[in-house]
């Protein structure tokens, strides 16, 4: 389809604007088709960008290698450009919107000449939800445009929703890097270097404009973008929530069903709760989203989540059979890899696959050739596949995907999760005596620092409250005080129950005293349970902690191991207030809700009674 084409005056004159400004050789508005998907694989090989992978090991698939400047999320680089400063708050970057717009415009002034303009109508959640949300993306990546196919539902039959006047989020996006006359790319991705990198957010204008990157969370801007940053704005305003969480669909052998959502920060296998194999016999757990949660109330008072996205964009390394096969399969076919090895027979190896690489060399992510790894390691500090290697494969392809992971309406939310990797003190579940006191558990998150996150800080616990530290598209403390204020709103019988759950225990020799992954669903059954008024617990100076005989044990774990993960550790706790009080709480200021310090302060009395 061409602009002229479009039946949205509105979006027709942002388009020819976005021409004007970014003078690209062409423009092209995305239909969503199977052959659309097709073309823009076709341009990325023909450019050297994409490499294909076995067609019988991995049919429809390829694998990219991006800049090596250009491989995460940049959070240095994101900014909420709100009209005050202090509504960004403490934990955002900020720049005035007007000085901020002035930047980029100068950047996108010509950025995509010698390139293609694809305009983007996506929906974020099923085309028509009353939930769902529309955004157009302008980008000159068809890299982005195929990922996007995949992560989100795209095309004509969205701008058959949008109709003539419908509300859309205006998302722009260029890799920053022009072509000259006769110039090509010629296998070197582009991108801008870091500090012309933008990630920018306004929320009062629900506009997103990101520029020098062309990977992940800073290019598909349906993800982190508009489904958390600007959705949370919108959540506010409408009194709904926009949430880092996954969703679950658990089964019990009685045939009863429940939804969970969890918050986990990155680096604490949140993909793979999602996808849990439980061990538990007769029960079933099955996926409805991995990554966000979007949640209205129903007219019954109940909260209904639905999945925003429509495909994973699951972090490679650490995947395998083991930990989680139900990714393993849901990218065996029509997927794209970014930044994983290449192996001699054309398939993608990556740390922690599961098995050596075949034949005497394999591809790194950087293109250098390497000896073939035996085992599935590699050398230390030599990655073969970058440690935030991707997978983005269509969510319809998991095994174990809810039917009803595409119903409009969305799914009744029974329990929230949060978690975090945390060695010590924090016990396996903990289940929170009221929505406040719920509210405090999620306000106060924390999870120890891996080497895959920020190598200097490694053991240290970073808080990152709700999981949405990176996420959040206005100031933290008037994000919680939005939680409270919807527990204070609504008949609080009908909200979720609200658990903290910690799979990550060490004993004194630093080994991990529970066993995680499948063995994870003895305690999704607890608190099923506990959604039903079941479900054996003690009620403690934390919450309500199981008793020892309410959770079954895994092989290998002892009694004295399950006392160890089920005791409120008091001194460890008071450390916790302790550090929540000094260091964590006084980040947000006087926006902090009165209402958490009380909650603070009812904890630590309750120890010293
Ligand atoms: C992600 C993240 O990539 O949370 O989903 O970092
Ligand atoms: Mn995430």
């Amino acid at each position: 389809m061409n602009v002229q084409e479009l039946k949205h005056p509105g979006l027709k004159q942002w388009v020819e604007d976005a021409v004007a400004l970014m003078s690209p050789d062409s423009v092209e508005v995305c239909d969503g088709s199977k052959a659309e998907y097709d073309r823009m694989i076709q341009i990325t090989i023909d450019a050297g960008l994409a490499t294909p992978l076995n067609s019988e090991k991995l049919p429809g698939s390829v694998l990219f290698r991006s800049d090596p400047s250009d491989v995460a999320r940049v959070e240095n680089r994101t900014y909420i450009a709100s009209e005050r400063e202090e509504d960004a708050g403490p934990t955002n970057n900020w720049i005035n919107p007007a000085e901020l717009k002035k930047i980029m415009t100068e950047l996108y002034k010509g950025s995509m000449k010698g390139r293609t303009m694809y305009v983007i109508p996506f929906s974020m959640g099923p085309v028509g939800s009353d939930i769902a949300k529309i955004g157009v993306e302008i980008t000159d990546s068809p890299y982005v445009v195929a990922n996007m196919h995949i992560m989100t539902r795209v095309g004509t039959k969205v701008l058959e929703v949008l109709g003539s006047s419908g509300v859309y989020v205006p998302c722009f996006h260029s890799v920053g890097k022009p072509l000259g006359p006769g110039e090509k790319d010629q296998g070197q991705w582009p991108c801008a270097p870091l500090d012309k990198k933008y990630i920018s957010h306004f929320p009062e204008t629900r506009e997103i404009w990101s520029y020098g990157s062309g990977y992940g969370g800073n290019a598909l801007l349906g993800k982190k973008c508009l489904a958390l940053r600007i959705a949370s704005v919108l959540a506010r305003d409408e009194g709904w929530l926009a949430e880092h969480m996954l969703i679950l669909k658990i089964t019990n052998p009685e045939g009863e069903v429940k939804y969970i959502t969890g918050a986990f920060p990155s680096a604490c296998g949140k993909t793979n709760l999602a996808m849990l194999i439980p061990i538990l016999p007769g029960w079933k757990v099955e996926t409805v989203g991995d990554d966000i949660a979007w949640m209205k109330f129903g007219k019954d008072g109940r909260l209904y989540a639905i999945n925003p996205e429509a495909g994973f964009f699951g972090v490679a390394p650490g995947t395998n059979n083991e930990s989680n096969r139900n990714a393993m399969e849901s990218c065996k076919k029509n997927s794209i890899f970014t930044n994983c090895g290449l192996t001699e027979d054309g398939d993608v190896w990556w740390e922690l696959i599961g098995h050596g690489a075949p034949g005497k060399e394999i591809i790194d992510w950087k293109g250098n050739k390497r000896p073939a790894p035996q085992s599935d390691k590699s050398p230390k500090g030599e990655e073969i596949a970058h440690p935030n290697a991707r997978f983005t494969a269509p969510a319809s392809q998991c095994p174990c995907i809810a039917k009803e992971w595409e119903d409009p309406a969305g799914v009744p939310i029974s329990a929230f999760l949060f978690g975090g990797r945390r060695p010590k003190t924090i016990p396996l579940v903990n289940q929170a005596k009221s929505w406040i006191h719920g509210v405090f558990m999620g306000s106060i998150v924390g999870s120890e620092v891996t080497a895959a996150v920020i190598s200097d800080q490694v053991g240290q616990v970073r808080r990152d409250p709700f999981a949405m530290l990176p996420f959040c598209g206005y100031h933290m403390g008037d994000y919680f005080k939005h939680w409270i204020k919807l527990g204070q709103s609504h008949d609080e019988s009908k909200l979720p129950k609200i658990f903290f759950v910690n799979w990550f225990r060490k004993n004194d020799e630093g080994k991990f005293i529970w066993p995680g992954y499948g063995e994870n669903s003895r305690v999704l059954a607890w608190i099923f349970d506990r959604c039903s008024g079941k479900g054996k617990a003690e009620e403690t100076p934390i919450g309500f902690l199981p008793t020892l005989d309410a959770i079954t044990r895994p092989q290998g774990v002892s009694e004295t191991d399950m006392q160890e993960i089920l005791k409120v550790d008091i001194d460890g706790w008071k450390a916790e207030i302790a550090d929540v009080r000094k260091n964590h709480y006084p980040k947000f200021g006087d926006k902090l809700p009165k209402e958490l310090y009380t909650e603070l302060d009812a904890i630590e009395k309750r120890f010293n009674a």
